[in-house]
């Protein structure tokens, strides 16, 4: 087996794979059209997926691949379906009432309860066997899930006997209280609902097991191993890490990244300075060393994207490609991502077209700041309600709400009482000089240059309804002062919405991560100075957490 053939229904996770499928050494093929003759000599099939069912399914219905498709099923040669490639193989889902699935397993998806945990389910979770490991799936790894609808066993303990007598063989995981599919196999069709192409090296192996159509045993669960496994004080999700790369190019006009001061990147500005703009190292050389150390997922923030437009900055898309090439942990990337005027051509070129040209370089997601706070105060102008066309609509639609994150910049204000601001106030334990002890947090744009009338709770309310899928929640006050996050700050974002929440800004040492998750339920801790001046490794953080009896992910 040399050759790996790809479904192209313009998925968001199609380069990505395509990067493994090549990484582990074999030749990929994309199939763009339903009658390419080459779909005939597939011997292993790809089915990528990411987003909306109903889109998908139409997407495929309207190509013309669902014939072929179900077509090369009969012939019985392996296929995969990943994600929405998985959700494809079932009967309906609640996502899409109406729009029949391929049908193959005779159940029906629906949504995650999000009355006690976030939702979507974004992270790391562990897999049960039933009754039998396929592809070198191992209760002893994580594996990266990101999504709202699942094909949900529990509580129905008898569906998984019922399963089995079908002739399934499948893992599940459990989200909550909630236990699902993970990964499903039955004669030639496997499928997994994480993301193997996300998961680190254990996903890799999966990805490598099915093209060579191998089942090796897995190991034998360490005791410690079984209690880390059954953990659900996260949800059974591990607590994850992330490394933050604020990218730009510095006075040589080499693109670097950078790190500021309360977002003042230029050398001396902690001491009322000021000099060059600080080099830490290159984005993808830094990129593959915190994924070596165990980041679960890297984001690259453009950081001067609101001087200049990403369609004239290449060299952030060769960034990209260069480290999603063999990085595999989810990748996000912001910065400029807004309907912008091309000034070659004088064309507007939407939001969602610049977003694509991330994804296919080989983002995961997309992070979108100032035209977040702007679509905000578009949703309150027009009396709480969506007219479809801000970025975050158009690219959660395409790509899904998983594949947008919203970036907030707030900064504290104080005021003598609630009534000075019509945003939502806190009673803060940290007055001010003036000791006024009530504060708003207002969300700043065009990295933190630009003040706004609009606070970080009714941003956060409006992004959750017009379909962001996940926060990254800065704080100007913090950002670069290694004092600790802002936990006054989370828990009034965690208040505010379901979708999971990024701490970041004010991480100075391994505690300050052991903190944010024990004094919040924040959803992922972000870092970005204390990595870059080698104070800590992921590693240091991650064992920090875990003696403190906080589960996360550790290849093994
Ligand atoms: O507005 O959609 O074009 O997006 C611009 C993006 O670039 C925003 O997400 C904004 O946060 C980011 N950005 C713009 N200017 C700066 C700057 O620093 N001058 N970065 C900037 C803001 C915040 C985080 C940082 C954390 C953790 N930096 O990126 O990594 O605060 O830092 P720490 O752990 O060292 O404290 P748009």
């Amino acid at each position: 087996m040399s050759k790996v053939h790809v479904i192209d229904l313009d998925s968001g996770n199609l380069q990505s794979i395509r990067n493994v499928v090549e990484y582990l050494g074999y030749e990929v093929y994309i199939v763009k059209r339903w009658d390419d003759p080459e779909l005939k000599l597939a011997n292993r099939l790809l089915l990528p997926g990411v987003g909306n069912f109903g889109h998908f399914l139409h997407n495929m219905r309207n190509s013309g691949f669902e014939e072929p498709i179900r077509a090369y099923i009969r012939s019985g040669k392996p296929i995969m379906g990943i994600c929405v490639g998985l959700q494809a193989f079932f009967k309906s889902s609640e996502e899409a009432p109406g729009v029949d699935g391929l049908g193959l397993f005779d159940m029906s998806l629906t949504r995650f309860d999000d009355t006690s945990k976030p939702v979507p389910e974004i992270g790391w979770n562990t897999i049960k066997l039933t009754p039998q490991s396929f592809f070198g799936l191992d209760p002893s790894q994580s594996y990266y899930f990101d999504h709202s609808y699942a094909a949900i066993v529990a509580p129905e303990h008898d569906k998984e006997r019922e399963l089995q007598c079908k002739g399934w063989q499948f893992a599940t995981t459990k989200y909550g209280d909630e236990r699902f599919i993970a990964a499903i196999m039955k004669d030639n069709v496997f499928a997994t609902q994480f993301h193997p192409e996300k998961s680190g090296k254990a996903g890799l192996r999966v990805i490598e097991l099915f093209i060579k159509q191998e089942h090796p045993l897995p190991k034998v669960l360490e005791p410690h191993q079984t209690n880390f496994s059954s953990d659900y004080s996260n949800y059974g999700l591990t607590r994850r890490v992330i490394a933050c790369l604020d990218v730009r190019t510095d006075d040589n006009g080499e693109l670097v990244v950078t790190k500021g001061h309360q977002y003042d990147v230029r050398e001396g500005s902690d001491v009322g300075t000021k000099g060059k703009v600080r080099n830490l190292g290159h984005p993808a050389a830094l990129a593959q060393a915190y994924y070596d150390q165990g980041a679960d997922a890297i984001t690259f923030m453009n950081i001067t994207s609101f001087r200049h437009s990403p369609l004239e900055d290449t060299g952030m898309i060769d960034v990209l490609k260069s480290a999603a090439r063999t990085v595999f942990v989810p990748l996000v990337v912001g910065g400029g991502i807004k309907d912008t005027l091309d000034k070659e051509t004088g064309e507007m070129i939407p939001a969602l077209k610049i977003a694509s040209k991330y994804f296919m370089s080989g983002a995961d997601k997309v992070s979108i700041a100032s035209d977040a706070v702007k679509a905000s105060q578009r949703y309150y102008e027009l009396g709480g309600l969506t007219d479809g066309k801000s970025s975050i609509e158009m690219i959660s639609k395409a790509y899904g709400s998983q594949a947008v994150v919203v970036s907030i910049d707030p900064k504290r204000v104080y005021v003598n009482e609630p009534q000075d601001t019509v945003n939502k106030t806190i009673k803060t334990k940290y007055p001010n000089e003036q000791g006024q002890d009530w504060c708003w947090y207002m969300c700043t744009i065009d990295g933190g240059r630009k003040s706004t009338n609009i606070g970080v709770w009714e941003v956060l309310k409006a992004c959750e309804a017009l379909g962001a899928g996940e926060i990254l929640l800065n704080c100007m006050d913090k950002d670069g002062t290694n004092s600790g996050y802002d936990i006054e700050l989370l828990k009034l974002a965690k208040e505010a919405v379901k979708i999971p929440i990024i701490a970041s800004s004010g991480a100075g040492k391994p505690d300050h991560f052991r903190e944010a998750f024990i004094e919040t339920t924040v959803d992922a801790c972000l870092a970005a100075g204390m990595f870059h001046n080698g104070s800590y490794t992921v590693r240091d953080v991650k064992d920090h957490l875990s003696l403190n009896g906080l589960k996360v992910r550790v290849e093994q």
